[in-house]
């Protein structure tokens, strides 16, 4: 079995929680309040602005010929940002003064540290379960939200024939750096893959409750 069939099945039961969580069943149902979702957009704004350094880190630590296509990411990361700001404007979100909660911190410090001193496999992996994530998360919402729902085009964003295409692009090259990987680092890489998805279902938990940060009302500075 590849790497991430391997680790898809091994973590089946997060996963499972993962895209059935009560932020992406009331979206693709309609119920979502325009607050929460507004919640989501803010800080999800957060973290595909820090996935650009993480990707950007990723292109240093690459092979040559992994270099083109990874570049090519940055671009549709800005996209990705524009189509933030475009849908908040349209269904009046307000995404001035942007703060990360707690949750979102942890995760960009975790890209971070990931770019900074993770080896490329590793780095590699988290890249992977992240946008294979939000494939399998918004390709749950879009089993029920009609098409002229304003939450939509991010529907389309992230699982869309594009998207579906890249993220397979993404699963070749992982099942192949796997597999040229000796056994500690191919363990270190599920490490990293559960640690993703851990993220990916506290990110989802965050955006439900609002919570920001523990202990104090008022979001970091
Ligand atoms: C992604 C995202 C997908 N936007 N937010 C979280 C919390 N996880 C994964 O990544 P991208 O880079 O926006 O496709």
């Amino acid at each position: 079995m590849s790497f991430c069939a391997q680790q898809l099945t091994r973590l089946r039961p997060l996963w499972t929680r993962m895209v059935g969580h009560p932020f992406l069943v009331e979206t693709r149902d309609g119920t979502i309040s325009d607050d929460r979702f507004g919640v989501w957009m803010r800080q999800d704004y957060l973290f595909v602005e820090a996935a650009i350094p993480f990707i950007a880190a990723l292109v240093t630590k690459a092979p040559a010929d992994h270099r083109n296509s990874l570049a090519a990411v940055i671009g549709a990361l800005q996209r990705e940002l524009e189509l933030f700001r475009d849908r908040a404007e349209a269904v009046g979100v307000n995404m001035d003064d942007l703060t990360p909660s707690f949750t979102t911190h942890a995760y960009i410090q975790f890209l971070m540290a990931t770019g900074a001193y993770a080896s490329y496999s590793e780095a590699y992996t988290v890249l992977y379960a992240a946008e294979k994530a939000y494939l399998d998360s918004w390709s749950a919402v879009r089993m029920g939200l009609p098409r002229d729902s304003k939450w939509f085009p991010f529907v389309e964003n992230w699982s869309g024939e594009a998207f579906q295409q890249y993220v397979a692009a993404l699963e070749h090259t992982l099942d192949g750096l796997a597999e040229a990987v000796g056994a500690a680092e191919r363990t270190s890489m599920s490490r990293f893959f559960e640690l993703t998805t851990r993220y990916e279902i506290a990110f989802w938990e965050m955006a439900l409750t609002g919570a920001g940060w523990p202990g104090v009302p008022e979001a970091a500075p």
